[in-house]
């Protein structure tokens, strides 16, 4: 198997559901640090203009967004699964909870550390990521119900526990557990475990499940340079084999010229040809300057229709 290549950086509390899935795994990983905030020259080369993190590379084959990053993993090395009750339930969970608790989750942050957040941070998640102001004065006026909604989603985390099994969907942990751990994780590591805790009311029970979460570790991962992540690109061709099975309800027509945009923030559409698509993934074929790309895409919580400008080169 080609060494999958993780381009992620260490707060991204996106890329530690990746990370915690590699340790699941128990896999062996390229590991790319990108800047918190871009230029990511190399990064850019590779995802057709995708600007979030983290993204996946396997060869030529660039999976953007977590849940294809899941799925991928998962058809890499299907156990452990990330899925023990099938993958609807874990999906479903961690697009409620990455959509319902983003914007409290940095509320809450930069109340605590807002002050040391450099203003280009702030430029760039206000003008090319969130389309907000997220200083700390800026979201002051909202903190209370930011504390509120995290305290609200924080207790049904429990009360899921309350079932009586150790992860949150049964004995088995799943992608779902992966997901919900993030955002409380990264409030944990830069408040402090104790304050966030109180703050949240997070009770024993989601600090146990956040502790067998954590225990699950990152799997084997090696670093390497931008470069050499660059280089495996050109030396690759797009595996076939990772294209999706199923069938693709939309009426795209495999060659067909389409655009896929996230629909919620970070909105830069990857323009290329359709190479493969089902009911769950969209894979573009893409000239990048390594060569021919595959960018992989969830379809959920993704905009692709037909590319109506032509402007940018594809396969
Ligand atoms: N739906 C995406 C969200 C990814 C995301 O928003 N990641 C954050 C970092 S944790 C990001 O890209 N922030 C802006 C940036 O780093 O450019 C996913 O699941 O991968």
């Amino acid at each position: 198997m080609t060494m999958p290549i993780l381009h992620h950086y260490d707060l991204s509390p996106f890329s530690e559901k990746i990370r915690l899935a590699m340790g699941l795994k128990d896999l062996d990983w390229g590991s790319v640090k990108v800047e918190a905030v871009p230029p990511r020259p190399a990064l850019n080369a590779l995802t057709g203009g995708y600007r979030r993190v983290p993204v996946l590379q396997i060869g030529a084959d660039i999976f953007c967004d977590t849940a294809v990053i899941f799925d991928v993993l998962e058809r890499l090395r299907p156990e452990p699964t990330l899925y023990p009750q099938g993958a609807g339930l874990a999906k479903g969970l961690s697009l409620w909870w990455d959509r319902a608790t983003w914007i409290p989750a940095i509320g809450v942050l930069v109340d605590h550390i807002g002050e040391h957040l450099p203003q280009a941070f702030l430029d760039d998640r206000r003008e090319h990521y969130l389309g907000i102001d997220i200083s700390k004065p800026a979201m002051a006026p909202m903190l209370a119900a930011h504390v509120q909604q995290m305290t609200a989603m924080a207790d049904w985390l429990d009360s899921m526990l309350g079932q009586g099994h150790d992860f949150l969907t049964g004995d088995r942990v799943s992608a779902a557990d992966l997901t919900c751990h993030h955002s409380l994780w990264l409030l944990r590591a830069n408040a402090g475990a104790e304050v966030i805790d109180a703050q949240l009311r997070l009770s024993p029970r989601v600090t146990g499940w956040m502790g067998r979460v954590a225990a699950l570790g990152h799997g084997r991962p090696t670093p390497i340079t931008p470069d050499e992540a660059l280089a495996a690109a050109r030396d690759a061709r797009p595996d076939p084999a990772l294209l999706p099975t199923g069938d693709d309800p939309s009426g795209l027509t495999i060659g067909d010229l389409v655009s896929v945009t996230p629909d919620d923030n970070a909105r830069v559409p990857v323009t290329g040809r359709l190479a493969g698509a089902d009911a769950q993934e969209i894979v573009l074929a893409v000239a990048g300057e390594t060569g021919d790309l595959h960018v992989h895409f969830p379809r959920a919580g993704f905009q692709a229709l037909p590319a109506r400008d032509q402007g940018r080169d594809a396969a």
